[in-house]
């Protein structure tokens, strides 16, 4: 058994307890052959487990149990499997070509997930990545980089209690990196690791990092991102261009999350690109929380409903006053919580 099928059978006590995809479980008429109908047929026998490891809107590539690579669909209308989700899919009876190569499958149940990144706003909810166990955030020298973008994925990895490391890339370019790396103080104040380096150059000070974990790497456009993957994984250049020639995206702009396999127990997951990194499903204590050096603060305000806004007495804005939080912290907290 290769390592790969070893990192999918881990997951089969998972599937044993894996919910019904909405809308799936029940086989239309359409799709019961003869032989099916009434047979009661245990599901057991038809399933196969396997993981996300592309997610293209509502079309997922699934790696299953014996390596391959299937093309997968859901029954529901609403696309809620993430890349990095562990799921029981059947194959589906029309491969057609007869050697297999237009072989299918529909994800018919999702496992429980150990972590789920989701962005959302009022309107709609964006599922980035499941079952990760650590968040790499990427930030660049150049073009420079948002410290509310960076604030908000900090907050959504407190949430899903994810590790954090948050990668200063483009190390190349002196000006911009000292640039960069000033406003990244008051992050490795607060106790974040920041790894600087230069993907261009050598990426092998990030190797110990991802060890051992599931990592998502996130950031806006154009941060290197997957310049990185590239870097650590010579095989991932191949895999990228061959879908943006089939997506004839002809860009080089990350159009879907990818996870790809570092060793046998180390993942590493690339993402488009995030402008807005949207906290709705988040309430306004879990915003708080996300801010992880408030902690002490937190109830030792006058007012116990106190947002930190105007209202006397708080214990945050005082801290901030005094030099004990970063007055920018604070800003990034106002503004996330309110516009989660
Ligand atoms: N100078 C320099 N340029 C880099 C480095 N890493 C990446 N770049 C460049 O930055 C640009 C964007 O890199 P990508 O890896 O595509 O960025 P990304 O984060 O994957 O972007 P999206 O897929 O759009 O989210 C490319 O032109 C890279 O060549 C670096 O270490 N130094
Ligand atoms: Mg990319
Ligand atoms: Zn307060």
């Amino acid at each position: 058994m290769s390592a790969d099928e070893n990192a999918v059978s881990a997951h089969a006590n998972l599937a044993s307890e894996v919910k019904p995809v909405k809308g799936g479980g029940s086989y239309s008429a359409g799709s019961t052959t003869q032989g099916e109908q009434g047979s009661q047929r245990s599901t057991a026998e038809v399933l196969e487990s396997g993981q996300v490891i592309a997610a293209f809107g509502r079309q997922y590539l699934v790696r299953v149990s014996d390596g391959s690579e299937l093309p997968c669909l859901t029954r529901g209308k609403k696309s809620e499997v993430a890349c990095g989700d562990i799921v029981q899919i059947k194959r589906t009876a029309d491969a057609s070509t007869g050697d297999g190569s237009g072989a299918q499958g529909v994800i018919e149940r999702i496992a429980p997930r150990r972590s789920l990144l989701h962005r959302s706003d009022p309107f709609r909810e964006k599922l980035i990545a499941a079952n990760v166990t650590q968040i790499v955030v990427v930030v660049a020298a150049e073009p420079s980089f948002s410290d509310e973008l960076l604030a908000r994925c900090l907050v959504a990895a407190f949430d899903q209690k994810l590790e954090v490391l948050i990668v200063l890339n483009k190390c190349d370019l002196p000006d911009a990196a000292a640039a960069a790396r000033k406003r990244l103080i008051p992050y490795t104040a607060i106790g974040y690791r920041v790894l600087e380096l230069s993907a261009k150059q050598d990426v092998s000070a990030l190797r110990p990092y991802l060890a051992g974990h599931t990592s998502v790497l996130v950031g806006q456009s154009g941060m290197g991102k997957s310049t990185l993957i590239n870097a650590l994984l010579p095989d991932a250049q191949a895999a990228t261009r061959e879908i943006s020639t089939v997506l004839d995206s002809g860009k080089h702009t990350t159009t879907h999350a990818r996870l790809y396999r570092i060793d046998a127990d180390s993942r590493l997951i690339d993402c488009p690109g995030v402008q807005a990194f949207g906290l709705h499903h988040l309430s306004f204590g879990g915003i708080e929380q996300g801010f992880v050096e408030f902690a002490r603060y937190l109830g030792q305000c006058r007012f116990h409903d106190c947002r930190h806004g105007h209202e006397p007495g708080c214990a945050l804005r005082n801290a901030a006053a005094e030099g004990k939080i970063n007055a920018r912290r604070l800003e990034l907290f106002q503004q996330i919580a309110a516009h989660k």
